[in-house]
């Protein structure tokens, strides 16, 4: 089965490698990028897009979304993914400009004139384009096939003791996400810390000797410095891919049927995806976490897609 998805993310090294296995694997036809205000600001994500989709001969439109939450301040992940959004790597001049419609509009015009039950949502940022295409045009959620998101956790927090930094960032927009009646599935930080670049994972990339394994390789050992100085771990976690191997293959990635709300007004728990594992799910629950990975496929996956890029004409 062929997933016709839009990446809504917000690059960001993690977001760069789901880029690369969304254009890299022949289950997912990758409709358009959009982006959004998160791990850096909106023109330098959107840059980094590009810069990505250069690298990795990737001919999809870019298209700008928010540059900010709906009610909070920006708030960007500069210690762990640096001042360009994407450190670690020299990022190539795009070649192209992003393109001049919205996110928003985007995301609702290609939901709206395709058939019902054939788009796949993929947020890999903070929710807040998906927000506002679902209030904009209500009529997306009912046509959307699914919304694969990576944000949360039902046990582990990242920006807070509770919260993740996409949901905690711009939790009003993860609240109409979360509560509209589509399906969503919420790749979270129980599943995402299971997605270790291991150095053995790194070898492996490596060994590719390609401009897109090197590309990747000089990420990953940025990401990793940043995930040893600031959330103490040893091998850093990447989270965004986890969302398009469980597309590829829901057997990469196992899941629960719980209900999944947005805590937004706790003095020390707002952002928290508050996920009721009690069970069993009520007859209408529209949401799911993800559980379990399978380290080695999803590696083998990804790896298998950075090598894909070979394949493709230069740009
Ligand atoms: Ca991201």
């Amino acid at each position: 089965m062929t997933h016709n998805i839009i990446l809504d993310c917000d690059p960001g090294h993690d977001d760069a490698v789901a880029i690369i296995l969304a254009a890299g694997n022949p289950a997912i036809n990758l409709l358009g990028i959009t982006t959004v205000g998160g791990n850096q600001t909106l023109p330098k994500v959107t840059h980094n897009a590009l810069s990505v989709c250069r690298v990795a001969r990737i001919d999809t439109e870019v298209y700008p979304g928010c540059g900010r939450p709906l009610v909070r301040a920006v708030e960007v992940a500069e210690d762990i993914h640096g001042d360009s959004g994407l450190d670690g790597v020299e990022l190539p001049e795009p070649l192209k400009p992003a393109h001049t419609t919205h996110a928003v509009d985007f995301i609702i015009d290609t939901v709206m004139n395709s058939e019902p039950g054939t788009i796949t949502l993929v947020p890999t940022g903070p929710l807040t384009n998906i927000a506002l295409a679902a209030r904009k045009e209500p009529r997306i959620v009912e046509r959307v096939k699914e919304v694969v998101l990576m944000g949360g956790g039902y046990h582990e927090g990242n920006w807070s003791a509770v919260a993740e930094f996409n949901i905690k960032v711009d939790p009003e927009a993860a609240h109409i996400v979360f509560n509209e009646p589509w399906p969503v599935t919420m790749v979270g930080l129980d599943l995402t810390h299971q997605a270790l670049c291991t150095p053995d994972v790194e070898k492996t990339i490596h060994e590719l000797g390609t401009e897109c394994s090197d590309f990747v390789v000089g990420l990953m050992g940025f990401f990793r410095k940043a995930y040893q100085a600031n959330q103490d771990f040893i091998d850093p976690p990447v989270h965004d891919p986890c969302t398009i191997a469980y597309l590829i293959d829901p057997t990469v990635v196992t899941t629960k049927k719980v209900p999944i709300d947005v805590e937004l007004r706790g003095d020390i728990t707002c952002g928290m995806t508050v996920a009721d594992f009690r069970g069993p799910a009520p007859e209408n629950c529209h949401t799911q976490a993800a559980v379990t990975l399978d380290h080695a496929r999803f590696w083998q996956l990804v790896t298998d897609a950075i090598a894909s890029v070979e394949t493709r004409p230069k740009l």
